[in-house]
């Protein structure tokens, strides 16, 4: 019968081959003919960082999900921090001692299995350099991925005024943009972009949701510069996501994920998405944020703000995710200060020496008094250790 009905509409369709067919890029028919640098991408904080039964729900994820989850669900921005470890490039939080997704390659792998399955994507990849990998390093990751043929390469050694459109780096097969955090770029392995040349971003160490804000943080050369950094053609990149700040005094720093639906809310309650966007459009006269980087990036749903600000109502092709509900059992009640020193001191366990570098989960800096942090954190360590060893529930 589908058959027949089909046979029956060939003509037609034949007839009107333009009418009939409509192509998405990047989920939608309206963005195939919009610059790569006009547009809102969604990114995912910390990608491979994952929050459920692969890390025993650790506190140091920053997504529900994996990353071919993000990418099928619409995330085109894709990050993690990149760590040397037993000589290997691994994608590790922090310290591979405390979360380790595994090596760069198969990460890269993975995200090439993707691009081959979804032709009218364009994806961003950056990379936080935490190890100082060089260009020649990561090039025998993305290799070894055998990715290095999408990548995209702007001309020139400077921001481009204007990039490419979607349809373009879709026609050319050239729809993967990666940038480094930062890179000393190489000219053999040209499409390995220094972020710092390319993107500009506001603060990303908020922890309180009154406190997110517009203005330029990094590079330092424009910093609370924004119309400079925009003039110089650097892209806005929006980091759009809270700490907790429970163990702010020991520079301690994990998502806090009992706020996320009102941070990536496209509007609601104080230091929503949708109204910090806005807010920031205007400060940016009129330019929209080119991503957009959120923790939990199903909760909100922060995609919400991305179609509005992309002015898509018309989405097409996505995976259908939890948007409100964690989806592991239990990753709530994980939401203890307990918990959190519990894995710290496993972590430090784990690691050959314990410094103050393992103590930190991400971001801050060692301060003046590190050497009493970390005594402090030694004896709440043993607290808590005396705690559970009593008990099957603190
Ligand atoms: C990073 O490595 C490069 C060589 O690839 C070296 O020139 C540079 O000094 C290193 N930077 C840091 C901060 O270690
Ligand atoms: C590498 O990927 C390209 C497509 O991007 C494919 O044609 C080729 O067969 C792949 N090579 C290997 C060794 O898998
Ligand atoms: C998350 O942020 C909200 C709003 O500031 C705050 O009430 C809550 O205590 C925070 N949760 C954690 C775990 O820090
Ligand atoms: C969405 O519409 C607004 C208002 O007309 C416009 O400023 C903006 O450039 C549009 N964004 C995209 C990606 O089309
Ligand atoms: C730098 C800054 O603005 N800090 C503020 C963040 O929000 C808290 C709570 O609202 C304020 O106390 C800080 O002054």
């Amino acid at each position: 019968m589908r058959v027949f009905t089909f046979l029956a509409l060939l003509p037609v369709i034949l007839a009107n081959p333009l009418q009939t067919r409509t192509t998405a890029c990047n989920n939608s028919p309206d963005l195939c003919s919009k610059s790569y640098g006009e547009i809102t991408h969604l990114g995912a904080h910390d990608s491979p960082f994952v929050r459920d039964e692969t890390t025993g729900n650790s506190l140091a994820g920053d997504q529900y999900y994996d990353t071919l989850t993000q990418l099928s669900a619409g995330v085109r921005l894709v990050t993690a921090q990149v760590h040397k470890d037993n000589s290997q490039w691994r994608l590790c939080h922090s310290t591979c001692s405390l979360l380790d997704a595994g090596r760069l390659r198969d990460w890269l792998k993975d995200i090439k299995g993707w691009l081959d399955d979804n032709p009218n994507e364009v994806v961003t990849i950056l990379l936080v350099n935490s190890d100082n990998a060089s260009a020649s390093d990561l090039n025998t990751e993305f290799t070894s991925a055998n990715i290095t043929d999408y990548a995209y390469e702007p001309e020139g050694n400077t921001a481009p005024k204007t990039w490419p459109t979607l349809q373009t780096m879709i026609d050319t097969g050239k729809r993967l943009v990666v940038f480094v955090a930062p890179i000393d770029t190489d000219s053999a392995h040209p499409y390995l972009l220094n972020e710092w040349t390319y993107i500009w971003e506001n603060p990303y160490d908020v922890s309180f949701p009154s406190n997110f804000t517009c203005e330029v943080d990094r590079p330092s050369e424009y910093q609370g510069n924004s119309g400079a950094a925009l003039s110089a053609n650097l892209l806005p990149l929006m980091n759009h996501f809270l700490y907790s700040s429970d163990f702010a005094m020991l520079d301690i720093e994990y998502p806090n994920a009992s706020y996320v639906a009102t941070t990536n809310a496209a509007s609601g309650g104080v230091g929503n998405l949708g109204s910090t966007a806005s807010a920031c459009k205007k400060a940016w006269g009129g330019r929209q944020p080119t991503f957009i980087m959120v923790d939990f990036f199903n909760r909100g749903p922060a995609i919400e703000t991305v179609d509005n600000l992309n002015n898509v109502s018309n989405a097409v092709g996505r995976k259908s995710v939890s948007k409100s509900e964690e989806p592991t059992s239990g990753a709530a009640a994980n939401e203890n200060v307990f918990k959190a020193l519990v894995e710290l001191a496993a972590s430090a366990r784990a690691g050959a020496d314990v410094s103050m570098g393992n103590w930190i989960w991400t971001g801050g800096e060692l301060g003046e008094f590190a050497w009493w942090r970390s005594f402090f954190l030694m004896f709440l360590y043993i607290l808590v250790e005396r705690l559970y060893s009593g008990s099957t529930c603190p």
